[in-house]
């Protein structure tokens, strides 16, 4: 295990600690192995949910792991292993098991009924954990939209018995929900009454980013894994003071601060929710709007921490969440973290041409960091030159307006510029170009 420190770790003080684990939830993992899948990616994919359980606050006391070439429709893993995880549960004393993948309604409320006890999956231990650590209106309002979203098909698959164990993890009520076995009706007019108050926050943020685009200044947003030091990153290049915490998804809302880069053009850069592997679809669908900031960057700073086992697999997992809210186009800038306390870095960029690597705790490689920004961004919009006449005010006033000014010269006929223009721009202006792009 990493030195992860759990959320509840450090509650209670001398003699705390035991205490804090006679109250802690007791949880078997289980997880299955599907070809091509080998054993020690599962194995991997359940150390994640060990410590994400752990964040979430509860105790892993043992796993199972089955091979299987599908998982079983009715109880995910087979009748027998299943017979067989119901002892494990029996003699470990578990409250809860966790599956890694997601279970479907069915398969959640048959293995309840076989195991006799609470059995929820990953997404539900992500949901709690997000729940645990929303603050902003806008963030806890994201997550409850996900967990009611995510609770809605299950309800009916919830005994009286099995609900009555509910306030652990994935049963544990949401921010400003009212009742566990609140009725569908009010389940399904609560989301409604969610989506309207958050549609009406991220028309509000729509407004504030068009008034951005309009001064020109470059979007810059911070991506990564959980817990791979993007806050770190934000607090050492801007001061801004964000929550820091070696603990999986402190950080759910959305800070952006300016900051000037080594040219002098300012930047806004943003730093925001982190990613993991098996992100759940109803907390990327809820955190939309926070991530818009994403997709509409001009640049993304992808923070990869290189001290874990497997740092280019969490960097696809990145990129698959990239890929589904809509930010795939946007330009990467890989920087490798924590390059204090690993060797890999030079590996790591050996096979990551234009990558950089930094330690965001130290300092150092920063000014590297800084530089590639400069020069990433800088590459994204073309030098032009422009001869406008006299009497065409509007395009000199539109060249202003969309570009960089670099250089303005009266010429015999007109106004000779060169300015930075970005593609859509350049094409605008293409009637009053002369020269060739420098
Ligand atoms: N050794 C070392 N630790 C670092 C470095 N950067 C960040 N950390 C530590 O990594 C942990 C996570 O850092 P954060 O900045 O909160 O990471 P994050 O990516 O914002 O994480 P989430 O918001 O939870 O997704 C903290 O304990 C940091 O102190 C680094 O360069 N070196
Ligand atoms: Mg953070």
């Amino acid at each position: 295990m990493s030195d992860h420190r759990s959320a509840f770790g450090e509650v209670g003080g001398e003699g705390g600690g035991f205490i804090d684990r006679a109250f802690r939830e007791r949880i078997v993992l289980a997880g299955v192995t599907i070809p091509p899948e080998r054993e020690e990616d599962t194995e991997a994919g359940l150390d994640e949910l060990e410590l994400l359980v752990d964040t979430a606050g509860a105790d892993v006391v043992d796993r199972v792991v089955q091979r299987r070439q599908a998982p079983d429709p009715a109880t995910f893993l087979g009748k027998g292993k299943a017979t067989e995880l119901r002892e494990t549960a029996e003699a470990a004393d578990c409250d809860t098991v966790v599956f890694d993948d997601e279970l479907s309604p069915a398969q959640q409320y048959n293995l309840e009924k076989l195991l006799g006890r609470t059995a929820i999956d990953r997404t539900a231990v992500i949901l709690d954990i997000f729940a645990q650590n929303a603050s902003s209106q806008e963030g806890k309002a994201q997550v409850e939209l996900a967990q009611l979203r995510y609770r809605l098909p299950r309800l009916r698959g919830k005994g009286k018995g099995l609900s009555q164990q509910g306030g652990g993890i994935g049963t544990r009520q949401g921010a400003g929900e009212t009742k566990l076995e609140v009725d569908r009706r009010r389940i399904v007019r609560r989301i409604h009454k969610l989506e309207d108050d958050l549609r009406s926050i991220a028309a509000h943020r729509d407004t504030q980013r068009k008034q951005q685009r309009r001064s020109r200044i470059q979007r810059v947003a911070i991506v990564g894994y959980t817990n791979a030091g993007k806050s770190t990153l934000l607090n050492q290049l801007t001061d801004s003071g964000v929550l820091v915490e070696d603990r999986l998804f402190a950080t759910l809302d959305a800070t952006t601060r300016r900051l000037a880069l080594p040219g002098g053009e300012p930047v806004l850069l943003t730093d925001t929710v982190g990613f993991v592997r098996k992100l759940p679809h109803q907390l990327v669908e809820a955190f939309r709007s926070t991530l818009a900031v994403v997709a509409d960057a001009d640049l993304l700073v992808h923070v990869v921490d290189a001290s874990v086992p497997d740092p280019e697999g969490q960097m696809d997992a990145v990129r698959a969440v990239l890929d589904e809210i809509g930010a795939a186009a946007v330009p990467e800038l890989v920087c490798f973290n924590k390059i204090d306390r690993t060797r890999e870095a030079k590996r790591l960029l050996e096979r990551h041409a234009g990558a950089v690597a930094i330690s965001a705790l130290t300092g150092d490689g920063i000014d590297g960091l800084l530089v590639a920004m400069g020069d990433r961004l800088r590459a994204l919009s073309a030098v032009v030159e422009l001869l406008v006449p006299w009497d065409r005010g509007d395009v000199l006033a539109s060249v202003h307006r969309e570009g960089e000014v670099l250089s303005e010269a009266a010429g015999d006929d007109g106004m000779r510029v060169r300015a930075r223009l970005d593609d859509a721009a350049c094409a605008r202006l293409r009637q009053w170009r002369v020269g060739e792009p420098g």
